[in-house]
């Protein structure tokens, strides 16, 4: 780490250059709800992350090249290849929830798809949407019509990073749907290599990057509770927080309990005993 200069923070991971070429993408264990990182770190929060991500990288080569050259033994950084990220999110909606659902009401369209009338929150859509986002590096990303994301990219590579985010999140989600997890929504990164082809970047298919809910309570009609996260916002609402910064601390048994689900989504998702990952990370990607 002491050969390397940091280069970037997220809520919750840091980027450090490694070279010209090369950077490490670190994630660390602190989690953030209603948009703030709370002052409790969750234990392998970072690991349980770094593991799915190379598990999908490792399983998605076939649909889409991604960034990823090593898994360090630490379990929470990747040495990655540099990119040239393109400037649009390209998230995937299989249901209608978040801003999607907000649009909706609005408009009866999303990013420029119009949707079939008398959809109710969190319903499966007919088929999964391609909705891209622009980057706001402050406050919220934006969503975008097809026309405006196409003006960003070019018309050619917006086809394909069409192509490629809806092929990654078919597969994603019927994998996941095997194992009893809705995945309903999902954003990827996208960039290019040097030699102009997209490469998949970031984190892909984890809790943090997606939309994770338990199959066996789902229900259309009303929000969904989350995987992972549900016992932070449970405990959020009932202290009564104002949702602005700095949250509250979290107890044990919400730590534990979060903990647990972040390891169970890693192990149903992975088919990996997730003390296994911790003992070789390299088993996510064999
Ligand atoms: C990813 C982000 C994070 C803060 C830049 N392979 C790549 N090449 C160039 N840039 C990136 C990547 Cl992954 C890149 N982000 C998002 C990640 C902390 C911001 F860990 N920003």
């Amino acid at each position: 780490m002491s050969d390397a200069t940091h280069v970037a923070s997220g809520k919750v991971r840091e980027i450090y250059a490694l070279d010209d070429e090369r950077l490490l993408l670190v994630a660390s264990d602190r989690i953030s709800t209603f948009d703030v990182v709370l002052p409790t770190d969750i234990p392998d929060k970072g690991r349980v992350l770094t593991g799915l991500s190379a598990f999908w990288f490792a399983r998605t080569r076939e649909i889409v090249p991604n960034h990823l050259l090593e898994l360090r033994d630490d379990g929470r950084s990747m040495e990655c290849r540099r990119l040239e990220m393109l400037p649009i999110e390209c998230v995937v909606r299989g249901y209608i929830t978040g801003s999607g659902w907000k649009d909706y009401q609005a408009t009866g369209e999303v990013c420029g798809h119009r949707l079939p009338a008398g959809l109710v929150e969190s319903e499966q859509l007919p088929e999964p949407i391609f909705t891209p986002a622009t980057k706001a590096h402050t406050g919220h990303d934006e969503n975008i019509t097809r026309e405006q994301a196409a003006a960003l990219v070019g018309e050619e590579r917006f086809a394909e990073a069409e192509r490629i985010s809806l092929a990654l999140y078919r597969h994603g989600s019927e994998w996941a749907a095997a194992r009893g997890i809705v995945l309903a929504d999902t954003k990827f990164e996208l960039g290019l290599d040097p030699a102009g082809r997209l490469v998949l970047g970031d984190e892909a298919l984890t809790p943090d990057s997606s939309r994770f809910w338990p199959a066996d309570s789902y229900e259309p009609g009303r929000g969904q509770p989350s995987f992972d996260k549900q016992f932070v916002r449970d405990y959020c609402e009932t202290r009564g927080w104002d949702k602005t910064a700095p949250g509250p601390e979290l107890p044990d048994d919400v730590v534990d309990g979060t903990r647990a689900r972040y390891v169970e989504a890693f192990e149903r998702l992975t088919d990996i005993a997730f003390d296994d990952y911790l003992a070789d990370p390299e088993v996510v990607v064999r």
